[in-house]
């Protein structure tokens, strides 16, 4: 029986991709481990009643496994990497919590409307650890191979990206060598480019949040 993934449709284009950085990491793992899969796209401003019954937090992602719903990506992950080992995506324990702050640091920058408030600084810092990191041990996170510490970064990476060019006209200054060709490798993968959100979707997602009304 195929997996079912119900993940985030895209703001104002409900049979297409959404925006949800959680829900994109579950959809390359399971494209990362080739398994076959099916999707449903949840509007989540008109959530459906099964989805609410599956997800009563009502958030996605959840994906069904043999007939029980499973919510919280984290939890998702960790499941598809005990039923379906191979190929490894496990990440070494030692090293499944670099870049993790970048994510927080990075929304703090993005809502900001204080240039002198530290959110930039803050965010660089996270930013220039995490190329240090891949300077030494790269190109991915724990190496030659992309595990799933990479593919959680991933999406968020693609947020920063496409958002902080839009809001705030930023990018990642280019000495962070390591660090931009880190997420250029990521982008190009086969997984990312079929299940990432068109960037104006990406867009719309943050739209209310950066200039809420
Ligand atoms: N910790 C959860 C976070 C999931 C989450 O926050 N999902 C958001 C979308 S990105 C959501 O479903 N929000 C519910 C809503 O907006 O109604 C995970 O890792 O799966």
């Amino acid at each position: 029986m195929a997996l079912e993934a119900a993940v985030k449709a895209a703001v104002g284009a409900p049979d297409l991709i959404g925006d949800c950085p959680f829900s994109h990491r579950v959809l390359l793992t399971l494209e990362e481990k080739k398994l076959c899969y099916e999707v449903h796209l949840i509007n989540l401003s008109d959530k459906p009643s099964w989805f609410l019954e599956v997800s009563p937090g009502g958030k996605v992602p959840v994906v069904k496994f043999d007939d029980k719903w499973v919510s919280d990506s984290d939890v998702i992950v960790g499941i598809l990497e005990e039923k379906y080992p191979e190929p490894s995506l496990v990440t070494p324990p030692e090293l499944s919590s670099v870049g993790s702050k970048i994510f927080d640091a990075f929304v703090k920058f993005l809502k900001s409307k204080d240039a002198n408030d530290g959110s930039e600084q803050a965010l660089l810092e996270e930013l220039k650890a995490f190329d240090e990191h891949l300077k030494a041990h790269g190109p991915y996170v724990a190496g030659d191979k992309v595990t799933a510490v990479d593919l959680s970064l991933a999406p968020k990476l693609y947020h920063l990206d496409v958002a902080l060019s839009h809001f705030k006209n930023w990018s990642i200054p280019k000495e962070l060598a390591s660090l931009i060709a880190y997420k250029e490798l990521l982008f190009a993968r086969e997984s990312f480019v079929k299940t990432k959100a068109e960037p104006k979707y990406v867009i719309a997602g943050w739209e209310p949040k950066v200039n809420p009304k």
